[in-house]
């Protein structure tokens, strides 16, 4: 189990600093942020995670696109939050300072393998969440590139949780439908 007061106190703090954003399909963020969140429940639970566990699991959830696309710093998490959350959630992030998305992820993903499981799930419930039906504007090539750098997290943090890595493997094979 987790605790239901470590969830509401990392879900109002996404809440205030994602704001007005909006998802690709016009949503408020949170529904993004609550997504990859449920995703994490349901593999906690059916993986029967200790509860420190599953709470750092579900905090870095919430919070995984603070620092990426909010005001939020590091700093912040570690002073709201802690060393760990700080640390999970910035592993989760890209590094802007980086001039290509390959880059990019080869860093985030480093910074992942370093990162106990309970945080590199998250990555794995941020793609299964993101590989539903891709935005229309989208051309092929990036849809396949999309879904080869899907390949490639699954590859590198499969072992994190067998739930959410079969979760996605189910979603990478769904997803080639839409790439010709
Ligand atoms: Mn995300």
């Amino acid at each position: 189990m987790f605790s239901q007061d470590v969830y509401i106190k990392a879900l109002e703090y996404a809440a205030l600093a994602h704001a007005e954003q909006k998802t690709p399909k016009n949503l408020p963020y949170l529904a993004h942020v609550v997504s990859v969140t449920m995703e994490v429940i349901h593999a906690c639970e059916k993986s029967k995670m200790d509860e420190d566990k599953a709470n750092l699991a579900i905090s870095c959830a919430l919070l995984h696109d603070t620092i990426e696309d909010t005001k939020i710093t590091y700093d912040d998490l570690y002073v709201d939050f802690s060393e760990a959350i700080a640390n999970g959630v910035e592993a989760l992030s890209k590094d802007k300072s980086l001039q290509s998305k390959q880059e990019q992820m080869k860093k985030s993903i480093e910074m992942l393998l370093e990162q106990p499981y309970e945080v590199q799930m998250v990555k794995l419930a941020d793609r299964i969440t993101n590989l539903s039906t891709p935005p229309k504007h989208w051309e092929n090539d990036k849809k396949k590139a999309y879904l080869k750098e899907a390949s490639f997290i699954l590859s590198c943090l499969k072992n994190s949780n067998i739930y959410l890595s079969v979760r996605l493997e189910e979603k990478i094979e769904n997803y080639k439908q839409y790439c010709n």
